[in-house]
């Protein structure tokens, strides 16, 4: 059976600064996943601490706060099969350091924290995190019944 997800991606600041968010998009795109939900924004500190709360305890948390905020990202809702795993696979792993040629954080990021993209990684943070960036009405989904 088929199992339609959405799932939140960023294009942190070090990619936007690099002009690869077209780049990263139409990687998206080729890949099959649909882009149906999509804005840019600077993110003040209050959105970049709330969105990495799980992390504030963290000792990179105040470091990945002032990165978040250090230029403007691109936010998108992604749909598709698989969506969730689809997008994290095409990342690659947190560390740039240790991401393949190919991946997302391989050709775009630079460490673990300038690791150029963001994805959700279950479908309840998918869910909470979408709800954080976007209205109801800015995601135009294919999928009817999807949240
Ligand atoms: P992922 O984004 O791959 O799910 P998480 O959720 O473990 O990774 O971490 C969230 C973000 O926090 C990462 N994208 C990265 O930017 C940053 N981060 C994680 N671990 C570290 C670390 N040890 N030092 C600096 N930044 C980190």
């Amino acid at each position: 059976m088929a199992n339609i997800q959405r799932t939140l991606a960023i294009v942190k600041p070090d990619a936007v600064a690099k002009k690869a968010a077209g780049q990263i998009m139409a990687r998206i795109e080729e890949s099959g996943l649909e882009v149906v939900g999509l804005k840019r924004m600077q993110l003040d500190e209050e959105m970049a601490r709330g969105f990495y709360a799980v992390h504030k305890e963290r000792p990179f948390f105040g470091d990945l706060v002032k990165f978040m905020t250090s230029g403007p990202v691109v936010v998108l809702a992604l749909e598709g099969e698989d969506a969730i795993k689809r997008w994290r696979d095409l990342m690659g792993p947190t560390n740039s350091n240790e991401a393949p040629a190919g991946t997302m954080r391989g050709d775009f990021g630079t460490d673990i924290e300038r690791n150029a993209t963001h994805g959700s990684d279950a479908p309840e943070t998918a869910r909470l995190e979408l709800a954080y960036f976007f209205n109801a009405g800015e995601i135009q989904g294919l999928v009817e019944a999807l949240p």
